[in-house]
């Protein structure tokens, strides 16, 4: 296990190939200050770097998963200046979402209580999302007058249809994480006390997992958002041809011959 103090902004452990970030501000619910934003980014630079990482999980510590940007910040007084807040959006919350999306391995949000503003779209970018039955998603912004960020005016329409991405962002209402599941925002809705163990296991399941297709995949669902079939059945003829010249192949047809658990090591 990596340790780090029980203080730290962003909490690190590690388990057998996968890693663990606990955002750590829980007072806060874990919204979102420049501190936050710099222990995640470096976190998950790290984890990148780390070939023994073959999976992250992203969860949040005390009740919340992340209430999204610290408004403590953006309390001003009557006549100053308004905040400029493309600036912390194309400091922080972009290349978080950039980062979280081009990650060589796959992540899961363990989404442990409310994930609200931007803290919702951040465990949407993530590939796959497991919720405590207790959490909630708030598309929040429009109770500050803003629209939804991190991506998810891309997409929560994806994810959930334009109506009802639209419905939610526009009233800001609570979504439970068993509506999530059953509208398609999330794989899984869990017992709170199971969250942990399974978003451990799901992760040690991915990363017993041929990494560079998890990631391919990824890469191939992104594309699709935008692309024509034409377009699409090239890349899948690009992206197989890649594959399968990788030692994950050889191995898992290997393995699938032999009649024995393919035992997959590559990872980027
Ligand atoms: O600004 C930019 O750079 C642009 C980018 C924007 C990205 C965004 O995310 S904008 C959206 C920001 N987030 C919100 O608007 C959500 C605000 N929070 C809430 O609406 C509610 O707290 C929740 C629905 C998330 C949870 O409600 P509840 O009743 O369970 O908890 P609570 O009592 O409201 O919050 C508990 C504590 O956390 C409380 O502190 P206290 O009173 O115990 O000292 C509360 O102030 C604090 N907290 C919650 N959210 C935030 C926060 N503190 C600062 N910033 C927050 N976002």
């Amino acid at each position: 296990m990596t340790d780090t103090p029980a203080d730290a902004v962003v909490r690190i452990e590690d388990g057998a190939g996968w890693r663990r970030l606990t955002l750590n501000r829980p007072d806060k619910l874990n919204s979102f200050n420049a501190d936050q934003h710099v222990a995640l980014k470096a976190a998950l630079d790290a984890a990148a770097e780390d070939r023994s990482v073959r999976a992250v999980i992203l969860t949040g510590a005390g009740r919340g998963f992340s209430a999204g940007q610290d408004l403590s910040d953006r309390n001003r007084a009557p006549g100053a200046p308004p905040p400029d807040l493309s600036e912390t959006i194309e400091r922080f919350y972009n290349p978080l979402i950039r980062r979280l999306r081009t990650m060589p391995v796959p992540v899961i949000a363990a989404v442990n209580g409310v994930a609200a503003g931007a803290g919702a779209n951040i465990a949407f970018a993530c590939d796959l999302v497991l919720a405590a039955k207790s959490a909630r998603f708030i598309q929040a912004f429009s109770k500050i007058g803003l629209i939804p960020d991190s991506g998810g005016t891309w997409t929560l329409p994806r994810l959930v249809g334009r109506a009802r991405a639209y419905a939610l962002a526009a009233l800001a209402e609570p979504v439970t994480a068993e509506t999530a599941e059953s509208w398609g925002m999330i794989w899984k809705a869990v017992d709170d006390a199971a969250l942990a163990g399974e978003a451990e296991a799901l992760a040690a399941r991915l990363a017993a997992m041929p990494t560079g297709a998890l990631v391919r995949l990824r890469e191939g669902l992104d594309l699709a958002e935008t692309g024509t079939l034409s377009a699409q059945l090239d890349w899948e003829r690009d992206a197989q041809a890649a594959l399968g010249r990788s030692d994950d192949y050889q191995e898992g047809v290997a393995a699938f011959m032999e009649k024995r658990p393919a035992r997959f090591a590559e990872r980027s």
